[in-house]
C-alpha cells in the first residue's frame, strides 16, 4: 500500500524538508483588510511580520476550504492508496474538521485524520516521524499507532509578548476572566484537552524560560533519547542563543529551532517563544 502524508502549513516543516519526505502541504491562509494570503505560499514569513508593523488594521486567519483538501486528496489518489493527514489542534482551528469532511467526499483514498493537538513544529515532529515510517514501507495501523504513542510523551509551552492577540481571536481558553490580571505578568502557556490554556504565572521572561527549561529536564532525565524544538516569532538571535545554552545542558536532547510563522504569528503576536519536546525512546 502506498501511502502518503499530509499536513497543513502551520506545521511549519522547511520546504527542502517537505520535499525530502514527499510531505503534501494544504496552506491555511492570513487576511489584511480585504487581501488574502496563503502562508508559506503567497506570502513569507518576514513579509508577513513586516505588514503587521506597517499596518493598521491587525489580520485575521481562515483555515482551508474543504475544497482545498479535496482537490489535494484528489491529487494524491492519483499515486497513492491512503494518505495520513496530520493537522493543528482542532480546538483552536477548524482545519482537522475540513479534513475529515473532505476525506468523506472522495473515492478511492483512504483518509486517516490526526488531530495533533498542538500546532507549529511540534505538529511536524508528528509529520517527520509518519513521512520516515511511510517512506520505511510501515502501514497505516503502525504509523497511526506510533502518532497516538507521541502523544503521550509531547509537551509544549510557550509565552508571548503581547497576550491581547490571543483575547482578542478568541484562542485562549478557561483564561477570559483572568485576561485582565495575566496581562500584567508573563503567563507560560499550554494546550490541554486541545485548547490554549494559561499553564502558570510568571513574573518575567527569564522565569518562564528557566520553568520550561526545568519542564524539559525533568523529562530529560526519564527517557533515553528526546527531540525538542525552540520556536519563535521574529526573535532568531534569542532563540538561536538559548537553544545552544539547553544544547550545552542536555546531551540527550536533539535541538531544532523553527518559527511561528504568519497564521499562528497573527494569534501570537511578535516576541513570542516556545519549547516542545517529545521522547524519541
Ligand atoms: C484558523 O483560522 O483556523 C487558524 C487559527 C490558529 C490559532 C493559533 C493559536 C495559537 C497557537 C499556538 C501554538 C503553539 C505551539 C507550540
Amino acid at each position: 500500500m502506498n501511502i502518503a502524508v499530509l499536513t497543513d502549513s502551520t506545521a511549519y516543516i522547511p520546504q527542502e524538508q517537505r520535499d525530502q519526505w514527499n510531505i503534501f502541504m494544504v496552506p491555511l491562509s492570513v487576511t489584511f483588510e480585504n487581501e488574502s494570503y496563503r502562508e508559506l505560499v503567497d506570502i513569507t514569513t518576514s513579509e508577513f511580520y513586516d505588514k503587521v508593523r506597517q499596518e493598521k488594521e491587525l489580520p485575521k486567519t481562515s483555515q482551508p476550504a474543504v475544497g482545498d483538501f479535496v482537490s489535494t486528496f484528489e491529487t494524491i489518489a492519483e499515486n497513492y492508496d491512503a494518505v495520513i493527514s496530520i493537522h493543528l489542534s482542532s480546538g483552536i482551528s477548524g482545519t482537522y474538521q475540513a479534513a475529515l469532511s473532505a476525506g468523506d467526499m472522495v473515492d478511492g483514498l483512504e483518509v486517516h485524520a490526526f488531530d495533533s493537538e498542538i500546532s507549529c513544529m511540534v505538529q511536524g515532529f508528528y509529520v517527520l516521524e509518519a513521512a520516515k515510517m511511510a517512506h520505511d514501507g510501515a502501514d497505516v495501523e503502525t504509523i497511526m499507532n506510533r502518532l497516538y504513542d507521541m502523544k503521550t510523551s509531547t509537551r509544549a509551552y510557550f509565552m508571548v509578548d503581547d497576550l491581547s492577540h490571543l483575547a482578542r481571536g478568541g484562542r485562549l481558553t478557561g483564561a477570559q476572566a483572568m485576561v485582565g490580571s495575566l496581562l500584567q505578568v508573563k503567563p507560560l502557556l499550554h494546550f490541554e484537552d486541545t485548547k490554549i490554556v494559561p499553564f502558570e504565572k510568571i513574573r518575567t521572561s527569564k522565569k518562564a524560560y528557566k520553568r520550561m527549561e526545568n519542564l524539559l529536564a525533568e523529562d530529560a532525565a526519564e527517557a533515553e533519547q528526546l527531540r525538542a524544538v525552540v520556536i519563535h516569532a521574529e526573535r532568531e538571535e534569542l532563540a538561536r542563543e538559548w537553544m545552544e545554552t539547553l544544547d550545552a545542558k542536555f546531551p540527550n536532547v536533539e535541538f531544532s529551532l523553527s518559527y511561528f510563522g504568519p497564521v499562528i504569528g497573527t494569534h501570537l503576536g511578535e516576541g513570542g517563544l516556545g519549547l516542545g519536546w517529545y521522547k524519541v525512546r
